[in-house]
Protein backbone atom coordinates (compact mmCIF):
# COMPACT_ATOMS: atom_id res chain seq x y z
CA UNK A 1 0.00 0.00 0.00
CA UNK A 2 0.81 3.69 -0.23
CA UNK A 3 2.89 2.93 -3.37
CA UNK A 4 6.69 2.30 -4.03
CA UNK A 5 9.04 5.30 -3.41
CA UNK A 6 10.36 6.91 -6.61
CA UNK A 7 13.23 5.63 -8.19
CA UNK A 8 15.74 8.43 -9.60
CA UNK A 9 19.18 7.83 -11.80
CA UNK A 10 22.11 8.64 -10.33
CA UNK A 11 24.61 11.06 -11.82
CA UNK A 12 28.06 10.42 -12.38
CA UNK A 13 30.55 11.90 -9.93
CA UNK A 14 34.11 11.56 -8.10
CA UNK A 15 32.58 11.87 -5.38
CA UNK A 16 30.69 8.64 -5.33
CA UNK A 17 33.45 5.92 -5.06
CA UNK A 18 32.58 3.03 -7.54
CA UNK A 19 33.07 -0.51 -5.91
CA UNK A 20 35.20 -2.58 -7.02
CA UNK A 21 31.80 -5.23 -8.08
CA UNK A 22 30.03 -2.46 -9.46
CA UNK A 23 30.40 -3.72 -13.29
CA UNK A 24 29.52 -7.04 -12.16
CA UNK A 25 26.12 -6.33 -10.24
CA UNK A 26 25.22 -4.00 -13.21
CA UNK A 27 25.32 -7.39 -15.26
CA UNK A 28 23.40 -8.97 -12.72
CA UNK A 29 20.59 -6.35 -13.08
CA UNK A 30 20.72 -4.27 -10.12
CA UNK A 31 17.52 -2.64 -9.99
CA UNK A 32 18.69 -0.02 -6.89
CA UNK A 33 21.19 1.19 -5.08
CA UNK A 34 21.18 2.78 -1.17
CA UNK A 35 24.56 5.24 -0.49
CA UNK A 36 26.99 4.80 2.20
CA UNK A 37 30.62 5.79 2.85
CA UNK A 38 30.13 7.83 0.20
CA UNK A 39 29.65 4.62 -1.92
CA UNK A 40 26.63 3.06 -4.19
CA UNK A 41 25.27 -0.27 -2.42
CA UNK A 42 22.87 -2.04 -4.09
CA UNK A 43 19.72 -3.44 -2.86
CA UNK A 44 17.88 -4.88 -4.95
CA UNK A 45 17.75 -6.82 -8.16
CA UNK A 46 14.19 -6.44 -8.65
CA UNK A 47 12.19 -9.60 -7.02
CA UNK A 48 13.01 -8.65 -2.92
CA UNK A 49 10.96 -11.70 -1.83
CA UNK A 50 13.35 -13.90 -4.39
CA UNK A 51 16.19 -12.32 -2.75
CA UNK A 52 14.78 -12.99 0.85
CA UNK A 53 14.50 -16.33 0.10
CA UNK A 54 17.50 -17.64 -1.07
CA UNK A 55 19.11 -15.82 1.70
CA UNK A 56 17.05 -17.94 4.54
CA UNK A 57 17.79 -21.57 1.77
CA UNK A 58 20.20 -21.05 0.08
CA UNK A 59 23.42 -18.47 -0.64
CA UNK A 60 23.60 -15.54 -1.63
CA UNK A 61 26.35 -13.01 -2.61
CA UNK A 62 26.68 -9.27 -1.52
CA UNK A 63 28.56 -6.05 -2.78
CA UNK A 64 29.78 -4.78 0.84
CA UNK A 65 32.29 -2.79 -0.63
CA UNK A 66 30.45 0.12 0.89
CA UNK A 67 32.16 -1.59 4.42
CA UNK A 68 35.22 0.24 4.14
CA UNK A 69 38.46 -0.46 6.28
CA UNK A 70 39.89 1.75 8.48
CA UNK A 71 43.61 0.85 8.43
CA UNK A 72 45.96 0.99 11.68
CA UNK A 73 49.22 0.59 11.70
CA UNK A 74 52.13 1.33 13.60
CA UNK A 75 54.16 1.19 17.02
CA UNK A 76 50.78 2.90 18.88
CA UNK A 77 48.31 0.92 16.69
CA UNK A 78 46.83 -1.64 19.58
CA UNK A 79 46.90 1.41 21.85
CA UNK A 80 44.93 3.85 19.69
CA UNK A 81 42.46 0.70 18.72
CA UNK A 82 41.68 0.39 22.29
CA UNK A 83 41.55 3.66 23.03
CA UNK A 84 39.21 3.89 20.33
CA UNK A 85 36.77 1.22 21.63
CA UNK A 86 35.12 0.48 24.58
CA UNK A 87 36.18 -3.33 24.46
CA UNK A 88 38.53 -5.51 26.51
CA UNK A 89 40.69 -5.38 22.77
CA UNK A 90 43.84 -7.11 24.69
CA UNK A 91 41.59 -9.93 24.47
CA UNK A 92 41.32 -10.18 20.99
CA UNK A 93 43.96 -12.30 19.45
CA UNK A 94 45.60 -11.84 15.58
CA UNK A 95 43.38 -13.74 13.17
CA UNK A 96 40.34 -12.73 15.13
CA UNK A 97 37.53 -9.75 15.03
CA UNK A 98 35.26 -8.40 18.02
CA UNK A 99 32.19 -6.24 17.08
CA UNK A 100 32.69 -2.84 18.65
CA UNK A 101 30.52 0.00 20.03
CA UNK A 102 32.54 2.82 18.90
CA UNK A 103 31.62 5.71 21.13
CA UNK A 104 32.27 9.53 21.72
CA UNK A 105 33.49 11.13 24.61
CA UNK A 106 29.55 11.49 25.36
CA UNK A 107 28.92 7.33 25.04
CA UNK A 108 27.09 8.41 22.31
CA UNK A 109 27.25 5.29 19.33
CA UNK A 110 29.07 7.25 16.06
CA UNK A 111 29.49 3.48 14.68
CA UNK A 112 29.12 -0.33 15.58
CA UNK A 113 32.57 -1.48 13.37
CA UNK A 114 33.81 -5.08 13.02
CA UNK A 115 37.56 -4.69 14.29
CA UNK A 116 39.88 -6.92 12.58
CA UNK A 117 43.27 -7.47 14.57
CA UNK A 118 45.14 -8.52 11.23
CA UNK A 119 48.39 -8.18 13.18
CA UNK A 120 50.13 -6.75 16.71
CA UNK A 121 50.62 -3.40 14.92
CA UNK A 122 47.88 -3.32 12.05
CA UNK A 123 44.14 -3.24 12.98
CA UNK A 124 41.01 -2.58 10.35
CA UNK A 125 38.15 -0.97 11.40
CA UNK A 126 34.94 -2.48 9.44
CA UNK A 127 32.74 0.33 9.86
CA UNK A 128 29.57 1.42 9.21
CA UNK A 129 28.06 4.30 7.60
CA UNK A 130 30.05 7.22 9.17
CA UNK A 131 33.35 9.20 9.49
CA UNK A 132 36.01 7.37 11.19
CA UNK A 133 38.60 7.61 9.00
CA UNK A 134 38.91 11.78 10.53
CA UNK A 135 37.66 10.60 14.12
CA UNK A 136 40.95 7.70 14.27
CA UNK A 137 43.43 10.33 12.69
CA UNK A 138 42.36 13.18 15.16
CA UNK A 139 42.17 11.13 18.18
CA UNK A 140 45.80 9.99 16.72
CA UNK A 141 47.04 13.22 16.68
CA UNK A 142 45.52 14.73 19.85
CA UNK A 143 47.09 12.00 21.61
CA UNK A 144 50.28 12.11 20.02
CA UNK A 145 50.14 8.18 19.03
CA UNK A 146 52.97 7.15 16.73
CA UNK A 147 50.51 5.45 14.17
CA UNK A 148 49.27 5.70 10.04
CA UNK A 149 45.64 5.92 9.95
CA UNK A 150 44.32 4.68 6.20
CA UNK A 151 41.22 3.97 4.31
CA UNK A 152 43.10 0.45 2.40
CA UNK A 153 42.26 -1.00 -0.75
CA UNK A 154 39.87 -3.68 0.83
CA UNK A 155 36.17 -4.43 -0.12
CA UNK A 156 34.39 -7.20 1.31
CA UNK A 157 32.39 -9.51 -0.81
CA UNK A 158 29.55 -11.66 1.74
CA UNK A 159 28.50 -15.22 0.70
CA UNK A 160 25.67 -15.58 3.08
CA UNK A 161 23.18 -18.48 3.94
CA UNK A 162 23.59 -21.80 4.98
CA UNK A 163 24.36 -23.11 1.87
CA UNK A 164 27.46 -20.60 2.24
CA UNK A 165 30.20 -22.79 3.94
CA UNK A 166 29.46 -25.26 1.05
CA UNK A 167 30.58 -22.48 -2.13
CA UNK A 168 33.06 -21.12 0.37
CA UNK A 169 34.86 -24.75 0.84
CA UNK A 170 34.81 -25.33 -2.61
CA UNK A 171 36.94 -22.27 -3.37
CA UNK A 172 39.06 -22.01 -0.77
CA UNK A 173 39.14 -25.72 0.91
CA UNK A 174 37.43 -27.36 3.82
CA UNK A 175 39.63 -25.33 5.76
CA UNK A 176 36.95 -22.41 5.94
CA UNK A 177 34.31 -25.05 7.78
CA UNK A 178 36.65 -24.78 10.68
CA UNK A 179 36.71 -20.92 11.39
CA UNK A 180 34.97 -19.37 14.35
CA UNK A 181 32.84 -16.53 14.35
CA UNK A 182 34.67 -13.13 13.38
CA UNK A 183 37.93 -15.28 12.80
CA UNK A 184 39.65 -14.78 9.69
CA UNK A 185 42.53 -16.00 7.83
CA UNK A 186 44.53 -14.37 4.79
CA UNK A 187 44.80 -16.43 1.64
CA UNK A 188 45.30 -16.08 -2.05
CA UNK A 189 42.68 -17.20 -4.61
CA UNK A 190 44.15 -17.52 -8.37
CA UNK A 191 46.72 -14.57 -7.44
CA UNK A 192 43.79 -12.57 -5.32
CA UNK A 193 44.32 -11.87 -2.05
CA UNK A 194 41.56 -12.31 0.22
CA UNK A 195 41.10 -12.50 3.73
CA UNK A 196 38.18 -14.75 4.26
CA UNK A 197 36.40 -14.23 7.39
CA UNK A 198 33.22 -16.34 8.98
CA UNK A 199 30.84 -12.91 9.58
CA UNK A 200 28.01 -11.49 7.66
CA UNK A 201 25.32 -9.09 8.30
CA UNK A 202 22.43 -11.89 8.43
CA UNK A 203 21.96 -14.66 11.18
CA UNK A 204 21.78 -17.30 8.39
CA UNK A 205 25.31 -18.16 8.35
CA UNK A 206 27.77 -17.19 5.98
CA UNK A 207 31.13 -15.71 5.48
CA UNK A 208 33.15 -12.00 4.38
CA UNK A 209 35.61 -12.48 1.61
CA UNK A 210 37.64 -9.29 1.79
CA UNK A 211 39.32 -8.21 -1.44
CA UNK A 212 42.51 -6.69 -1.23
CA UNK A 213 43.18 -5.31 -4.21
CA UNK A 214 40.18 -3.15 -5.84
CA UNK A 215 41.39 -4.10 -9.71
CA UNK A 216 40.24 -7.64 -8.97
CA UNK A 217 36.65 -7.43 -8.04
CA UNK A 218 35.40 -8.61 -11.58
CA UNK A 219 37.55 -12.03 -11.13
CA UNK A 220 36.34 -12.45 -7.44
CA UNK A 221 32.57 -11.95 -8.56
CA UNK A 222 32.96 -14.42 -11.35
CA UNK A 223 34.72 -17.31 -9.23
CA UNK A 224 32.36 -17.09 -6.43
CA UNK A 225 29.51 -17.06 -8.92
CA UNK A 226 30.94 -20.34 -10.49
CA UNK A 227 31.78 -22.25 -7.62
CA UNK A 228 28.29 -21.09 -6.40
CA UNK A 229 26.26 -22.43 -9.46
CA UNK A 230 25.83 -25.85 -7.77
CA UNK A 231 24.26 -24.59 -4.96
CA UNK A 232 21.98 -21.73 -6.87
CA UNK A 233 23.44 -18.91 -5.73
CA UNK A 234 22.18 -14.90 -6.85
CA UNK A 235 23.07 -11.95 -6.24
CA UNK A 236 21.98 -10.35 -2.99
CA UNK A 237 22.15 -7.16 -0.55
CA UNK A 238 22.34 -6.93 3.44
CA UNK A 239 18.36 -8.05 3.66
CA UNK A 240 16.51 -5.35 5.02
CA UNK A 241 13.81 -8.29 6.16
CA UNK A 242 16.44 -10.62 7.38
CA UNK A 243 18.78 -8.06 9.39
CA UNK A 244 15.17 -7.08 11.24
CA UNK A 245 13.86 -10.45 12.08
CA UNK A 246 17.15 -11.29 13.24
CA UNK A 247 17.89 -8.39 15.62
CA UNK A 248 20.79 -6.77 13.95
CA UNK A 249 22.01 -3.47 14.25
CA UNK A 250 21.13 -0.66 11.73
CA UNK A 251 23.93 2.34 12.83
CA UNK A 252 22.31 5.53 11.56
CA UNK A 253 19.34 4.08 11.08
CA UNK A 254 18.33 2.69 14.06
CA UNK A 255 20.41 4.85 15.96
CA UNK A 256 20.00 8.93 16.54
CA UNK A 257 22.51 11.56 17.94
CA UNK A 258 21.69 10.82 21.31
CA UNK A 259 21.65 6.94 21.15
CA UNK A 260 24.39 4.85 23.47
CA UNK A 261 24.78 1.38 22.95
CA UNK A 262 23.18 0.13 26.35
CA UNK A 263 19.56 1.49 24.56
CA UNK A 264 20.43 -0.58 21.40
CA UNK A 265 21.30 -3.78 22.91
CA UNK A 266 24.98 -3.38 22.80
CA UNK A 267 25.77 -3.83 26.06
CA UNK A 268 26.83 -7.37 25.31
CA UNK A 269 30.09 -5.87 23.60
CA UNK A 270 31.03 -3.14 26.11
CA UNK A 271 33.74 -3.17 29.11
CA UNK A 272 33.57 -1.36 31.47
CA UNK A 273 36.56 -1.92 33.19
CA UNK A 274 38.85 -0.31 30.41
CA UNK A 275 41.45 2.52 31.21
CA UNK A 276 39.95 5.28 31.48
CA UNK A 277 41.41 7.14 28.63
CA UNK A 278 39.06 4.58 26.75
CA UNK A 279 36.76 7.92 24.50
CA UNK A 280 33.56 7.45 26.10
CA UNK A 281 33.97 4.79 29.08
CA UNK A 282 33.73 7.49 31.80
CA UNK A 283 30.48 8.45 30.16
CA UNK A 284 28.98 4.95 29.28
CA UNK A 285 29.72 3.99 33.31
CA UNK A 286 27.50 7.21 34.27
CA UNK A 287 24.87 6.07 31.76
CA UNK A 288 24.90 2.61 33.03
CA UNK A 289 24.55 3.73 36.85
CA UNK A 290 21.63 6.13 35.86
CA UNK A 291 20.12 3.94 33.47
CA UNK A 292 19.49 4.25 29.73
CA UNK A 293 16.76 6.27 28.65
CA UNK A 294 15.52 3.72 25.74
CA UNK A 295 15.76 0.40 24.87
CA UNK A 296 14.97 -1.82 22.12
CA UNK A 297 12.23 -4.07 21.57
CA UNK A 298 10.21 -5.63 18.52
CA UNK A 299 6.84 -3.47 17.06
CA UNK A 300 4.64 -6.18 15.52
CA UNK A 301 1.28 -4.49 13.85
CA UNK A 302 -1.64 -6.68 13.68
CA UNK A 303 -3.04 -8.00 10.79
CA UNK A 304 -1.59 -8.62 7.48
CA UNK A 305 -1.04 -5.39 6.17
CA UNK A 306 2.00 -4.61 4.43
CA UNK A 307 3.36 -0.63 5.46
CA UNK A 308 5.92 0.50 3.37
CA UNK A 309 9.27 1.58 4.61
CA UNK A 310 9.77 5.02 5.67
CA UNK A 311 12.36 7.66 5.81
CA UNK A 312 11.71 8.76 9.15
CA UNK A 313 11.41 7.26 12.25
CA UNK A 314 6.87 6.75 12.99
CA UNK A 315 5.95 8.01 16.31
CA UNK A 316 4.62 4.72 18.68
CA UNK A 317 2.30 5.59 21.51
CA UNK A 318 0.70 4.01 24.37
CA UNK A 319 -2.68 5.06 26.33
CA UNK A 320 -2.43 7.89 23.43
CA UNK A 321 1.21 9.36 24.80
CA UNK A 322 4.35 9.34 22.66
CA UNK A 323 6.40 6.78 23.96
CA UNK A 324 9.62 6.12 21.31
CA UNK A 325 9.75 5.44 17.51
CA UNK A 326 9.57 2.76 15.01
CA UNK A 327 13.58 3.17 13.34
CA UNK A 328 12.63 1.02 10.48
CA UNK A 329 9.60 -1.18 8.90
CA UNK A 330 9.52 -4.39 7.01
CA UNK A 331 7.19 -6.88 5.86
CA UNK A 332 8.54 -10.38 7.61
CA UNK A 333 7.63 -13.31 5.14
CA UNK A 334 8.22 -15.88 7.52
CA UNK A 335 5.96 -14.02 10.40
CA UNK A 336 3.57 -12.34 7.84
CA UNK A 337 3.41 -9.45 9.47
CA UNK A 338 4.51 -5.81 9.16
CA UNK A 339 7.60 -5.95 11.81
CA UNK A 340 10.48 -3.40 12.92
CA UNK A 341 12.39 -2.10 16.04
CA UNK A 342 10.98 0.29 18.20
CA UNK A 343 13.27 2.97 20.38
CA UNK A 344 11.21 3.11 23.13
CA UNK A 345 10.82 5.05 26.57
CA UNK A 346 12.60 2.08 28.93
CA UNK A 347 10.22 3.31 32.18
CA UNK A 348 7.08 3.65 29.97
CA UNK A 349 7.06 0.21 27.91
CA UNK A 350 7.87 -3.29 28.00
CA UNK A 351 7.75 -6.58 25.86
CA UNK A 352 3.59 -7.24 25.46
CA UNK A 353 2.38 -3.81 25.82
CA UNK A 354 -0.76 -2.57 23.07
CA UNK A 355 0.47 -0.07 21.60
CA UNK A 356 -0.10 2.00 17.87
CA UNK A 357 1.84 3.10 15.19
CA UNK A 358 1.21 6.72 13.75
CA UNK A 359 2.35 5.85 9.46
CA UNK A 360 1.05 8.26 6.72
CA UNK A 361 -1.47 9.57 8.57
CA UNK A 362 -3.03 6.41 9.52
CA UNK A 363 -2.72 4.86 13.34
CA UNK A 364 -1.83 0.75 13.18
CA UNK A 365 -2.97 -1.76 15.94
CA UNK A 366 0.56 -3.37 16.97
CA UNK A 367 2.16 -5.36 19.95
CA UNK A 368 5.81 -4.92 21.49
CA UNK A 369 8.27 -7.87 21.25
CA UNK A 370 11.11 -8.71 22.18
CA UNK A 371 14.26 -8.98 19.78
CA UNK A 372 15.16 -11.46 18.12
CA UNK A 373 11.73 -11.81 16.24
CA UNK A 374 13.18 -15.30 15.60
N1 LIG B 1 30.39 -6.50 7.53
C1 LIG B 1 31.58 -5.92 7.76
N2 LIG B 1 31.68 -4.79 8.45
C2 LIG B 1 30.57 -4.20 8.92
C3 LIG B 1 29.32 -4.76 8.71
C4 LIG B 1 29.24 -5.96 7.99
N3 LIG B 1 30.67 -3.05 9.62
C5 LIG B 1 29.51 -2.29 9.98
C6 LIG B 1 28.30 -3.14 10.23
N4 LIG B 1 28.16 -4.16 9.21
C7 LIG B 1 28.47 -3.84 11.55
N5 LIG B 1 27.24 -4.39 12.03
C8 LIG B 1 27.15 -5.69 12.48
C9 LIG B 1 26.22 -5.94 13.45
C10 LIG B 1 26.12 -7.21 13.99
C11 LIG B 1 26.93 -8.22 13.53
C12 LIG B 1 27.81 -7.97 12.52
C13 LIG B 1 27.94 -6.69 12.01
C14 LIG B 1 26.85 -9.58 14.09
N6 LIG B 1 26.35 -9.74 15.31
C15 LIG B 1 26.13 -11.02 15.91
C16 LIG B 1 24.94 -10.87 16.84
O1 LIG B 1 24.52 -9.74 17.08
O2 LIG B 1 24.43 -11.88 17.27
C17 LIG B 1 27.30 -11.60 16.66
C18 LIG B 1 28.09 -10.63 17.50
C19 LIG B 1 29.00 -11.34 18.50
O3 LIG B 1 28.54 -12.30 19.14
O4 LIG B 1 30.16 -10.90 18.69
O5 LIG B 1 27.23 -10.55 13.47
O6 LIG B 1 28.17 -6.52 7.75
N7 LIG B 1 32.68 -6.50 7.31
Amino acid sequence: MFGGLALFGIAPSTRLRPSPFYFSTVDEGVKSFTTYNHMLMPTSYGNAEEEYWRLIHGVAMWDVAVERQIQITGPDAARLTQVLCPRRMDKCKVGQGKYVALCNHNGTLINDPIVLKMDEQRFWLSIADSNILFWARAIAHERKFNVSVVEADVSPLAVQGPKSDDVVAEIFGDWVRDLRYFWFRETEIEGIPVTVARSGWSKQGGFELYLQDGTKGAQLWDLVKEAGKRWDIGPGNPNPTERVESGLLSWGGDTDDQTNPFEVGLEPYVDLDVDDDVIGVPALRRIKAEGPKRHLLGVMLDGEEQVDPSFHWLTVFKEGLPVGHMTNVTWSYRLERTIGFGLMQRTETEAGDRVTVQAYGDLFDAKLVELPFI
